[in-house]
């Protein structure tokens, strides 16, 4: 079993789309060990996205992601990572595939509904952002 981090992004959370996104998460076999609503600050959203400081994106999507709420998930499921991704689909919404999470909720290529991890390393500094040990067990 593998873990992921996953973020429903401000954009979904404002038009109301976290039960549609859960449902769909939960559908595809994921399951939450963990889960909760975060307002991030722009100093917090600058810390997580560190590794785009240099991106010219890089002020307006901090900015996005303090905007409003989010929901923070850790997920698991066998290959989550990778299974998250595609469920995500691209980074694009218009580029990404019929069916995917971003093709469906997503607005633009900023306010892309949903954030997963790409990488086992990625995702082992992603998951403590969010979550103590406190916070989850295996399960
Ligand atoms: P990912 O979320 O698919 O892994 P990354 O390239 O890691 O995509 O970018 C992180 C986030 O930054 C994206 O999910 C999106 O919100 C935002 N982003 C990426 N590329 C652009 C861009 O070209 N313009 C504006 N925002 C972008
Ligand atoms: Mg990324």
């Amino acid at each position: 079993m593998e873990r992921t981090l996953a973020i429903i992004k401000p954009d979904a959370v404002q038009r109301g789309l976290v039960g549609k996104i859960l449902a769909r998460l939960e559908a595809a076999g994921f399951v939450i060990l963990a889960m909760k609503m975060v307002y991030l600050s722009k100093e917090d959203a600058q810390r997580f996205y560190h590794v785009h400081r240099e991106r010219p994106f890089f002020d307006s999507l901090t900015s996005y992601m303090a905007s409003g709420p989010a929901v923070a998930l850790l997920l698991q499921r066998e290959g989550a990572i990778a299974s998250l991704r595609e469920l995500m689909g691209a980074t694009n919404p218009a580029q990404a595939a019929a069916g995917t999470l971003r093709h469906e909720f997503g607005l633009d290529v900023e306010k892309n509904a949903i954030h997963g991890s790409d990488s086992p390393e990625t995702a082992a500094w992603e998951i403590p952002f969010f979550f103590s040990g406190l916070e989850f067990r295996e399960r």
